[in-house]
């Protein structure tokens, strides 16, 4: 007997069915008969919606009246994937769609192929951000994203004839978008610019612009939960839509000026992950939706009150700063408090740092936020005043807390120098009452290097709260076929809201016919893929080959160029003869990546590996041996497809660069082996899953910094392994580019001069490893069972494991009961 705890859906087919002919009719303007699967998705959407809505308003109702404390997520970034599916499953209406919509004599698939998905996100921290409001909900806790309604999501990504990237403009709202519901009449203002006066002893910013930030509100479903969140982005509109005046000059054009300026704040993502660029427009857009949603909090959690009491905010929502980000609430609400609503500078500074607690998401220097302070002041100038003043009683403090004046000067929020910067992480660090990091390692990384200095006069702030992800979106929605396989092997679906009874798979590692149908599950997987990848990139695929998967970012520290050496490698090793191809395994290895728009060694990395899949598939010395697929435009619809397929994941960054990786933990949870280094959250997947079933390498972080520090010379290490010579020199003599030797010349530089991330040091041992990894790979079962042992032992790395960390650890509250 299998126990079935998904939860019940609230209507029955023919409901669903008459939801979707009542939308086309009074929604849509159109009938059965003339609807397109586009027109049926809006409409299912809004029956989904219809069917939410008490639970919505309930949970609200609850938050407000109750006595448990909510969160706010504050984040830049939520990359959301398509909603349709995740709404119907988590609200438990997936049958009843797919019969309805059959019904009607549409396709499901055509219907949920339609959607747009919302791309407001650059890679893993906005991700981590969409599967944390789905474990708040359903965990069932009070809580509000709050964000930002980009009109254009991270760009699409397109390839050239010579592969380079191109981006293209991600217009998602073209088509109508069901799911946002604008509220105007919940819309506050956000003020920039003008000057700080003295009036009656008191400091008034007289702003010299506003904007109207308007919300647009998501509803986040929880899963068998009854609860449903909200998502509230904000949207940036003009209070002055056009000046009549400047338009009766017949100034046309600057007639509209303001407008166009007020609405740039939420038009576009800044496609830069990890190195932020100090423009005006991203602490515009920063502040923007900051101001909006602690103005917005008060107004929920106080309703009515023109003077409320303050002093009890921390009790009704706690806030987390994703990143630096969302720093600036920092002085914002202590402006609000001071300015808006006369609290003395202690009291403001208390209700401030109880309300706040900060998430690190990187080790890397030039990605944690530096503000010049000129630029804040021209914007925010009561805050800069505000920054100042914390910087100076952060100091005062400090000579509390230590003699070591060196150590006070380097941990100063404002720097003391001609042209002062504001650093953000020690805003942050200073102003809430939690830090912590996203992996162990990374936390550890964090107190002993990043944040030396505060972890030894603050070490109390300094916690981790591993990432990890929902189960719901990237098992259940993304592959099927496993998760039926598990609920047979469990004989329950409970799993599916506590992942931690995966473990109960791990004694079936041992039994042979259910490590058969695990395989089976993957071979379908990829035969699925297979047809995916012919249908949306005309692209032939091999699915009995092994699918070798590195899916991220393009960054130099993720190190795409070990893995593009070390095909390369392979690739010469055959056309030397130095390898028959018979004796090689077949494998297809498969990239996914974005670069930065401005990141020109990343988009080097594109050309290249386009043009080495351009030359290995079409010739006839490797055909069925190596293949390289590198499809466009990697988002979320393309992860959920290629994850569950996928038999070895590829996660090599250099150790001590990646704060943690999610990527990993989907891969391991769907199946797939890992070939890794000891970074980020590899080191506690590795604990976890067994030594022995996970492919490491490499160097630690101790055996990379004694290398920097005796002196790395990367021109040493293509000396001393013939393969990575010849892998090198294969890029230099122009095979990759129609003979033409200049085109990667400044890839093989920096690799033969800089190498700034130790790929050529960790060239050889990768290259071992990988011929283990083939070896395993020829025998099935053994691979299998080694899958299914990972996927038995990932369960700590659901996202709703790491809700409860920071529910138990930093924000000290619990669901609705
Ligand atoms: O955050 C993820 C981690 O799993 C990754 O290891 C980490 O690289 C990623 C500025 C970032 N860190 N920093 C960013 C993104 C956008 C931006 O404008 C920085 N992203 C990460 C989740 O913890």
């Amino acid at each position: 007997m299998t126990e079935i705890t998904a939860p019940k859906s609230p209507v029955t087919t023919a409901e669903f069915a008459d939801g979707i002919r009542e939308q086309l009719k009074y929604s849509q303007g159109v009938t059965v008969e003339q609807a397109t699967p586009a027109d049926v998705y809006v409409a299912s959407s809004l029956v989904v919606r219809h069917y939410l809505q008490d639970a919505w308003f309930k949970t609200q109702q609850d938050m407000v009246n109750g006595n448990t404390k909510a969160v706010g997520y504050l984040s830049a970034e939520f990359l959301m994937g398509k909603q349709l599916r995740n709404a119907l499953l988590n609200a438990g209406m997936i049958d009843q769609f797919d019969e309805a919509v059959k019904d009607l004599g549409f396709e499901p698939q055509d219907v949920i192929d339609v959607e747009h998905e919302p791309g407001l996100g650059n890679g893993g921290l906005g991700r981590l951000a969409a599967c944390f409001i789905d474990s708040l909900a359903s965990l069932g806790v009070p809580a509000f994203g709050y964000g930002i309604q980009y009109k254009y999501g991270i760009f699409e990504q397109a390839f050239d004839k010579d592969g380079k990237q191109i981006e293209k403009p991600d217009y998602w709202l073209t088509n109508e978008e069901p799911w946002g519901h604008i509220d105007y009449n919940r819309s506050q203002k956000v003020s920039f610019g003008g000057e700080v006066v003295e009036e009656n002893g008191k400091k008034v910013w007289k702003p010299a612009w506003s904007v109207r930030a308007v919300p647009v509100d998501y509803m986040v479903p929880g899963y068998a939960s009854g609860r449903v969140n909200t998502l509230r982005l904000w949207s940036a509109k003009s209070y002055d839509e056009f000046d009549l005046l400047t338009f009766n000059k017949s100034e046309y054009l600057d007639a509209v000026k303001p407008q166009v300026k007020a609405e740039n704040i939420s038009k576009i993502l800044y496609p830069e992950d990890s190195t932020p660029q100090g423009k005006a427009l991203r602490l515009e857009q920063q502040y923007f939706f900051v101001a909006a949603s602690l103005h917005d909090a008060i107004r929920v959690f106080y309703p009515g009150q023109s003077k409320p009491d303050l002093t009890t905010f921390p009790s009704k929502i706690t806030f987390q700063l994703n990143d630096t980000h969302p720093v600036i609430g920092i002085p914002e609400l202590m402006r609000i408090l001071i300015d808006e609503y006369g609290y003395d500078w202690d009291t403001a500074w208390s209700i401030t740092t109880k309300t706040f607690n900060y998430t690190c998401h990187t080790l890397l220097p030039e990605a944690l936020e530096v503000w010049p302070a000129k630029l804040i002041s021209e914007l925010l100038p009561r805050h800069m005043e505000i920054i100042n003043e914390i910087n100076e009683h952060f100091l005062a403090e400090l000579k509390t807390k230590t003699r070591d004046k060196a150590k006070i000067e380097r941990m100063r929020i404002v720097t003391d120098e001609e042209n002062p910067k504001v650093r953000m992480a020690y805003l942050a660090t200073a102003g809430g009452s939690h830090v912590n990091g996203v992996a162990e390692l990374h936390s550890e990384l964090l107190k002993d290097v990043t944040l030396r200095d505060f972890s030894d006069l603050y070490g109390d702030k300094f916690t981790n709260v591993t990432n990890g992800v929902t189960p719901r979106r990237f098992i259940r929605l993304a592959n099927p076929r496993l998760s039926a396989l598990i609920t047979e092997g469990l004989g329950t679906d409970k799993w599916l809201s506590d992942l931690e009874l995966l473990k109960g798979l791990e004694p079936l590692a041992k039994d042979d016919e259910f490590v058969k149908k695990f395989a089976a599950v993957k071979q379908a997987n990829k035969e699925d893929f297979t047809a995916y990848a012919k249908r949306e990139y005309g692209f032939d695929l091999d699915p009995n080959t092994m699918f070798n998967t590195m899916v991220k970012r393009l960054h130099e520290y993720k190190r795409q160029s070990l893995k593009i050496l070390a095909l390369i490698a392979k690739y010469a090793d055959i056309k030397s003869g130095r390898v028959s191809a018979d004796d090689v395994l077949p494998r297809t290895v498969i990239f996914g990546a974005k670069s930065a728009p401005g990141y020109y060694l990343a988009k080097m990395t594109i050309q290249l590996i386009n043009n080495v899949a351009r030359v290995v598939n079409n010739d006839p010395d490797v055909k069925g041996k190596l293949h390289v697929f590198f499809p466009w435009n990697y988002n979320v619809r393309l992860a959920q497809h290629l994850i569950p397929a996928t038999d070895l994941d590829e996660q090599i960054s250099q150790a001590g660069k990646e704060a943690s990786g999610t990527g990993n933990m989907k891969f391991a949870l769907n199946g797939a082996l890992t070939v890794g280094t000891l970074d980020g959250a590899n080191v506690e997947i590795r604990e976890r899953v067994g030594a022995e079933n996970f492919f490491l390498f490499g160097m630690t972080v101790d055996e990379v910094d004694k290398l920097y520090e005796d002196g790395y010379s990367p021109a040493k290490y293509y000396e001393a392994d013939p393969r990575l010579k010849a892998a090198i020199d294969m890029v230099s003599d122009g095979t990759f580019s129609n003979g033409d030797r200049n085109t990667y010349a400044p890839l093989v530089a920096d690799w033969l001069t800089k190498d700034w991330f130790m790929t050529l040091a960790d060239f050889t041992a990768y290259s071992s490893i990988q011929s283990e990894i083939e070896a395993l790979y020829r025998d099935p079962l053994e691979w299998n069972r080694k899958a299914v042992l990972n996927v038995a032992n990932s369960g700590y790395f659901s996202s709703d494991r790491s809700i409860q960390d920071y529910l138990d650890n930093i924000w000290h509250t619990s669901p609705l009961a």
